[in-house]
């Protein structure tokens, strides 16, 4: 088999070049390519110095995360890093795409980089639940210093190439069609000086001078690394390159590496980087399916939810026509998005021309008619089946003959809406989730006609608009929202029972959830929906909200705030909810927090094994997309069934059939199998 790594020789320079599709993954070939080609490089005296580039759409994207969980098989990338940094003759790293991961590291080790404009560079380990395993948290604060390495070591977010430049990392931009002229040019400009060595520098003397560095900057990540062990190792591997030799240092960050590595969290994480490119893929439709291109995009509906919609497709440069049934609504809608926008120019997530851009994209209108050259409408109204029907059955008649024509509903039946229209093979569900234009989930549900060339089209368009899409069939809830009703009924349950409903609240908490469902209560509003009648009182939220106690905005809903937003349980509610069970003839007694978590987590395990048994998923895997996605499910334990996995499935249905709860027979079958949901 050819080796990916070939060489080409310019005079006295040689181009050391990786040809491994897609991303010029390091696996074992292209490591045994690399060894060689620099080992002949050195070798060679006529040759004084090298560039290393890739051909395809990126530098080395970092190790190959298939070979991860094997046994290791050599060359090992350190060594062969070390070896070519130890070379007196300059090494250039010749950068586009995304120099990530061990692909960075190598760049790292390289004595000169440059890159293109577009490309990036980055450390994401930490997103799979590891750090770097090749001395980048090594060299990178002895290049750049400990200031500037934590975040891309600890956040693992790529920077592009102008950052990179400005933080020391990248030495020269050149222009995007000339990388190769141009670094071998550098390379040759660099010939018989003293090189530089990223493992030599001393930049991050800064962390030695400031050893508090580390500690604000923990404190300052606290809400996004809450849970995950990766990103603390990242940290005191950054600090270890401040106060260990280059060697010491090196030992260091493999002895975490090495920890991370064999721990649950990165196998979790390892699990959903390959659970969510599978999502995107329909088993039974072709990959080459053609698709159905959309130009323009039709949203009906300006409230919260057709807002965030259509700012989805503004912000991906796709013109929408967003429809409303009044002006006042539809200058109300408008002025929402574009305040969404400026809130985030403010924060300096986007320049204000790129406001009026995303704006100049949108045209409201109180007509149907203007929908009728759209190639995808989505309907965002009232959640109500006849209501549905009639837009649907206009939809039908107004837009042209090949459009798609969605329905945002979050539990409703879309093969029952498609019968409203003469096109069902054209109509399928985008469920979005609110903030539709923050939160990354979409399901996508599969009618019964639903035609390939709609459905490839939509996953495609999921990822233009930065979404996360999981394919559904048609059952209520779908996916998620038919998982979250079995926790939310034993949630109720557990409060009847005497659980206090703080405790309900932190024991997800303490899993790792955002929240738990009576603090997402008072977020939300306890009277959303509330008939107004504080005389009609015949559920616990009647009676919360018949005393004035609508949430969070109110001050007071299940929990009691302060002006800080700090919450404390309520004896008013305590003796509300008792008054309830008193009167349901329920018994009281003290249920502890395990019991709390399994009532709250494996009947949505059952309900997720029974999804899969009834073919309304295709993969576990997509269950687990869905949940991290969408309702904020602790990614660092792989999502529900992942986790069900980890924890056992016979022990998850000894937990159910102890707490008198239902168990499938599929989920019966995995655990008398000893079989996971893999
Ligand atoms: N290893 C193996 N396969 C990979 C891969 C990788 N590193 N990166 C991508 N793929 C596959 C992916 O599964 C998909 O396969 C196809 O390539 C296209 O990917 C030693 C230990 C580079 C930004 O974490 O961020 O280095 O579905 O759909 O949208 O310290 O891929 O087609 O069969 O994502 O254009 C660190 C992970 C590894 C980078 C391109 N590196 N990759 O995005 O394509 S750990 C990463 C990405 C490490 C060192 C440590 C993205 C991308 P399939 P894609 P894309």
């Amino acid at each position: 088999m050819t080796s990916p790594i070939r060489t080409e020789r310019h005079d006295n320079v040689l181009v050391v070049i990786s040809d491994n599709p897609p991303v010029n993954a390091l696996g074992q070939a292209v490591r045994a390519g690399l060894k060689d080609a620099i080992e002949q490089a050195l070798s060679d005296d006529s040759i004084e110095a090298v560039v290393i580039r890739c051909d395809g759409q990126t530098f080395f994207a970092g190790a190959d995360i298939t070979e991860f969980g094997k046994p290791p098989v050599g060359p090992n990338l350190p060594e062969t890093l070390d070896a070519m940094e130890a070379s007196d003759k300059p090494v250039v790293a010749a950068i586009h795409g995304t120099a990530l991961g061990g692909g960075c590291e190598v760049a790292l080790a390289c004595h000169y980089r440059i890159a293109v404009p577009s490309a990036k560079l980055g450390l994401p380990e930490v997103k799979l639940g590891l750090i770097p395993g090749a001395a980048g948290t090594q060299r990178l604060p002895r290049l750049v210093g400990a200031e500037a390495a934590l975040p891309l070591v600890v956040g693992g977010n790529p920077i592009p190439a102008k950052k990179a430049e400005t933080i020391g990392l990248v030495d020269a931009i050149v222009a995007e069609d000339s990388l190769e002229a141009d670094a071998i040019a550098f390379a040759r400009s660099k010939i018989g000086q003293p090189v530089p060595r990223a493992s030599e520098g001393k930049a991050n003397e800064d962390g030695v001078r400031d050893p508090d560095l580390f500690d604000r900057f923990r404190a300052s990540q606290a809400r996004q690394i809450r849970g995950f062990d990766a990103p603390n190792a990242a940290i005191e591997a950054v600090k270890a390159a401040g106060e260990l030799s280059y060697a010491d240092g090196v030992k260091k960050e493999r002895e975490l590496f090495m920890k991370l590595m064999t721990g649950t969290q990165s196998a979790a994480m390892r699990h959903y980087f390959f659970a969510e490119r599978a999502a995107n893929k329909i088993d039974d439709i072709p990959r080459d399916t053609p698709l159905i291109p959309i130009r323009k995009v039709g949203v009906i509906g300006a409230g919260t939810m057709g807002g965030g919609i259509t700012m989805n497709f503004l912000s991906a440069g796709i013109p929408v026509t967003i429809l409303e049934m009044a002006q006042d609504a539809l200058d109300r809608g408008t002025s929402v998005m574009r305040k969404n926008y400026e809130n985030s120019a403010k924060r300096g997530r986007m320049t204000m021309e790129a406001v009026d851009k995303a704006m100049g994209l949108l045209t409201p209108t109180l007509s149907y008619d203007d929908l009728a050259d759209c190639d995808l409408v989505i309907e965002a109204v009232y959640e109500n089946m006849d209501v549905k029907k009639q837009v649907f059955a206009k939809l039908d008649s107004v837009v042209k003959q090949g459009a798609i024509l969605a329905s945002n509903t979050s539990y409703l039946d879309i093969d029952e809406i498609a019968t409203a229209t003469a096109r069902p093979g054209y109509v399928v569900g985008m469920h979005f989730f609110s903030p539709a234009n923050v939160m990354k989930l979409l399901e996508v549900v599969r009618g019964k006609e639903t035609r390939h060339d709609v459905l490839a089209t939509v996953m495609k368009l999921s990822k233009t608009i930065g979404k996360v899409a999981a394919v559904s069939g048609v059952c209520p809830g779908f996916i998620g929202n038919r998982m979250l009703s079995k926790r939310q009924e034993q949630a109720n349950a557990l409060i009847m029972e005497g659980a206090n409903y703080w405790d309900v609240d932190d024991v997800l908490l303490e899993f790792g959830f955002p929240m738990g469902p009576f603090q997402m209560g008072d977020l939300a509003g306890i009277d959303i929906g509330w008939h107004r009648d504080p005389t009609k009182v015949t559920t616990i939220r009647e009676a919360l909200c018949a005393v004035g106690r609508f949430g969070q905005k109110a001050g007071k809903g299940f929990y009691d705030y302060d002006e800080a937003r700090n919450r404390t349980p309520s004896d008013e509610v305590r003796a509300i909810i008792a008054d309830f069970a008193t009167k349901e003839g329920k018994a009281q007694r003290e249920i502890s927090k395990d019991e709390i978590r399994e009532r709250l987590l494996y009947p949505m395990v059952n309900e997720g094994a029974k999804i899969l048994e009834e073919g309304m998923a295709q993969r576990a895997s997509d269950i687990d997309v869905v949940w991290i996605n969408g309702y904020g499910w602790p990614l660092y334990t792989g999502g529900p069934m992942f986790w069900a996995t980890t924890v056992g499935p016979d022990k998850v249905v000894a937990g159910l059939e102890r707490h008198g709860l239902p168990v499938s027979d599929f989920l019966h079958n995995k655990a008398e199998a000893g079989r996971g949901f893999d």
